[in-house]
């Protein structure tokens, strides 16, 4: 594999030239700053994915999926210690709101929670309590990995509650209807859009680019750009071209595939050139 930083090869030379100049850096003064945060998902939970796709430069974070996927706490931990160093974000994408394993996560090493399916403006009030240490929210403290296991528990619990990223997932008409309400409540440091779980609650599921589903999306876009909240999109299936639109359009936290997609894609990619001669 090429030592070349990302942006230098050719295949990611485009994403550079449309994506304002992004550079790997802290997602949360990128979010802060207008910027796009580019991340990768990862539903494969091995420690080499991690490790493999942090490796590659580009993605300012990595959310690892616990809400479809059998990766457990202590997965998440090796996943955590395989992305150290490299200055990109772990994210988890948690279950729920479970302020249990989201203190679990945190104390792990996660620099921040996506929280799927919030609704309703209370339901965003707990997910950013339950990211935060009090007064501000109730997690709880501890000398845990994330602390250095004591070493750095002061500086830790001082910076915390400004550094963890909190993004909530808005991801069903419920949503899209109390949007102004979801994004009055203070703490949320951007949206993001399952546009698999939108169009379900449409009666679409898997119609993605349907009109209402894209009509939703909009609204939610609107809004955030409204209440000046960073909004975000995961895009599916693995296309440079669309994450470029995505940041076009005004998101800013995008998930520009996911492992899984990026395996399937660079195969079914491979044969077609074979096929083609
Ligand atoms: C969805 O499309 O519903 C998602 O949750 C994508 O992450
Ligand atoms: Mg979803």
């Amino acid at each position: 594999m090429s030592n070349l930083p990302c942006y230098d090869r050719p295949h990611v030379a485009k994403l550079r030239v449309l994506a304002f100049g992004v550079m790997m850096g802290n997602t949360k003064d990128k979010l802060r700053g207008g910027q796009p945060a580019l991340g990768g998902w990862i539903m494969i939970g091995h420690p080499s994915v991690a490790e493999i796709l942090a490796g590659e430069g580009c993605f300012d974070w990595l959310a690892v999926d616990m809400e479809h996927t059998s990766t457990t706490v202590r997965m998440f931990h090796e996943l955590s210690l395989a992305v150290k160093g490299t200055g990109v974000d772990l994210l988890v994408r948690l279950p729920g709101l479970d302020p249990q394993l989201t203190k679990q996560v945190l104390d792990s090493g996660a620099d921040g929670i996506i929280v799927p399916s919030v609704n309703t403006a209370a339901q965003a009030q707990e997910a950013v309590a339950m990211a935060k240490f009090p007064p501000a929210g109730h997690r709880g403290a501890s000398l845990c990995r994330a602390t250095d296991f004591g070493r750095n528990f002061a500086p830790y619990y001082r910076e915390h509650n400004n550094r963890v990223l909190v993004v909530c997932m808005l991801e069903h008409i419920d949503a899209v209807r109390n949007v102004d309400a979801i994004l009055a409540v203070p703490g949320i440091d951007a949206t993001f859009i399952g546009p698999y779980d939108l169009s379900a609650s449409l009666g679409l599921a898997g119609q993605t680019g349907h009109p209402d589903v894209l009509a939703a999306q909009q609204t939610i876009l609107a809004a955030c750009q409204r209440h000046a909240v960073p909004a975000g999109i995961h895009v599916v299936p693995t296309d440079g071209a669309e994450v470029s639109r995505r940041i076009a359009q005004g998101f800013r936290f995008i998930a520009c595939g996911i492992d899984t997609e990026f395996l399937q894609f660079a195969a079914r990619h491979m044969f077609r050139e074979i096929k083609r001669g």
